[in-house]
C-alpha cells in the first residue's frame, strides 16, 4: 500500500514537472518568435507634420508584435504587392479582393491612410492581360474596367494611387514596351490617369519610379511627361521618387533638385519606397556602427530636405518595409543588408533616431 501512494505521488510530480516545461518551452518559443519590442522611442507618426508611412504584407498582420509595430509608429500604409494588378487578379482575370480588405481594415482600424501600389505595372501585368486575345480596343476597355473597379471599390478607402509605374527605360529615358504601350499606343498614360479619375474624383493620382534621382535621362523623360500631361489638362497630383539609395549615393543635391522640379510644377511629392542599403559593395558580413552612423545621417539628410519643401507639396514618406531581415533588398542585390528602420528584433535603429531628429529640429 505504501509502495502504491509512493508511486502516484511520484507520478504526480513526474507529470507537473512535464507540465512545467512544456510551458517553459512554450514561453520562450513565444520570446524568441516576438522579443519584446523596446518602448524607449518616440513614434514617428506622433511628430511628423505628414504622413510617415510602410509597405505592409497582409500575412504580416497576423503577427502581434508586427501589427503592433506598425500602427504605433507609422499612420500611413501601402501594399508591398497585394494591389498590383497581378495579385488583384486571378490568371484567368476575377478579382480578389480579400488581402486589400484585410489591409484596408487594418488602417481604417489604427486610424492611417491608405497609398495605393499601383494600378499599372509592367512588372505585375497578369497573364490574362499579357496574351489578351480580342483587339486593342477591347484591350483598352479591359484596363479601363480594371481601373474603373478598382479604385472604384476603394474609393472611400485610399486617399491616393500610383497609376503608373516605372514607365521609362534606363538610361535612355524612352518609353518601356510594354503590353500597355503596344496595345494602347505612346499616349496610354494620359488615357490612365483619365480613367482613375473618372473612377474618384476626389482620389490623388501620382506617376511613380525608381531612378529619377540618379538617371537624368529618366529624370527627364518624366518632367517632360508631366509638362505634356498638365499642358493637356490631364490629371495628375505627384510624382513618387522612389527612394531605393545608398548610404553615400546619389549625392543629396540631385534628390533636392529632382524634388524642386516637381514642386515647381505645382505637384506633390512622396518620398515613396524608401530604404538606405549600407552594404552595396557586398564587404560587410555584418552591420558595423560606422555605416549605421553614416545610415542614420542619410536619413537625416533626406527628411530635412523633405521638410524644406513648401508644406503644400508634403506628400507623404513612405518605408519599404519595417525590419530589417523582412526587405526585399537582401533577395534583390544577394548580399546581406540592413536598410530598414527597424532591426531583426523589432528594435528602432540610429536610423530611426536619424528620422525623429529631422522632425523635431534636434
Ligand atoms: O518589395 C516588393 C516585393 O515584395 C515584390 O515581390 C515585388 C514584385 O511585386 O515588388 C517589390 O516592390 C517593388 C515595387 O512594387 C516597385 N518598385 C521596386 C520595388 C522592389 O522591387
Amino acid at each position: 500500500m505504501a509502495i502504491t501512494t509512493k508511486c502516484i505521488h511520484s507520478r504526480f510530480i513526474l507529470l507537473f514537472l512535464w507540465a512545467l516545461l512544456i510551458l517553459g518551452c512554450k514561453d520562450s518559443s513565444v520570446v524568441v518568435q516576438e522579443p519584446e519590442p523596446s518602448n524607449e522611442y518616440t513614434p514617428l507618426r506622433s511628430v511628423a507634420p505628414f504622413p510617415v508611412g510602410v509597405a505592409l504584407q497582409s500575412s504580416r498582420l497576423g503577427s502581434a508584435l508586427h501589427s503592433q509595430l506598425v500602427r504605433t509608429v507609422f499612420n500611413s500604409v501601402t501594399a508591398e504587392y497585394e494591389m498590383k494588378m497581378r495579385h488583384m487578379t486571378s490568371p484567368s482575370g476575377d478579382y480578389i479582393w480579400d488581402p486589400t480588405d484585410e489591409l484596408i481594415a487594418f488602417a481604417k482600424e489604427y486610424d492611417m491612410q491608405v497609398h495605393g501600389h499601383a494600378l499599372v505595372w509592367h512588372q505585375s501585368t497578369p497573364s490574362w492581360l499579357e496574351n489578351f486575345r480580342g483587339t486593342d480596343a477591347e484591350f483598352e476597355d479591359a484596363v479601363k474596367n480594371y481601373i474603373t473597379n478598382v479604385v472604384g471599390r476603394y474609393k472611400d478607402d485610399v486617399v491616393s494611387w500610383d497609376v503608373i509605374n516605372e514607365a521609362f527605360e534606363d538610361g535612355s529615358g524612352a518609353l518601356r514596351n510594354s503590353v500597355f504601350r503596344r496595345r494602347m499606343g505612346p499616349d496610354y498614360i494620359a488615357r490612365l490617369f483619365q480613367y482613375a479619375r473618372d473612377a474618384d474624383p476626389d482620389v490623388l493620382l501620382f506617376y511613380n519610379d525608381y531612378g529619377t534621382i540618379w538617371d537624368t535621362a529618366k529624370r527627364d523623360a518624366m518632367l517632360s511627361m508631366v509638362d505634356d500631361l498638365q499642358t493637356r489638362g490631364v490629371p495628375i497630383d505627384g510624382i513618387g521618387l522612389q527612394m531605393h539609395i545608398t548610404y553615400n549615393t546619389p549625392p543629396l543635391s540631385n534628390i533636392v533638385a529632382v524634388m524642386d522640379a516637381v514642386v515647381q510644377r505645382g505637384l506633390l511629392v512622396h518620398i515613396s519606397e524608401m530604404d538606405v542599403r549600407v552594404n552595396p559593395q557586398g564587404d560587410l558580413s555584418e552591420f558595423t556602427s560606422v555605416r549605421s552612423e553614416l545610415q542614420k545621417q542619410r536619413v537625416k539628410d533626406i527628411v530635412t530636405a523633405f521638410m524644406d519643401l513648401p508644406e503644400a507639396n508634403q506628400f507623404a514618406i513612405t518605408w519599404w518595409g519595417l525590419r530589417d531581415p523582412e526587405s526585399w533588398l537582401i533577395d534583390f542585390w544577394g548580399n546581406p543588408e540592413w536598410g530598414l528602420l527597424f532591426d531583426a528584433e523589432y528594435r528602432p535603429k540610429p536610423a530611426y533616431e536619424g528620422f525623429l531628429e529631422a522632425l523635431t529640429g534636434n
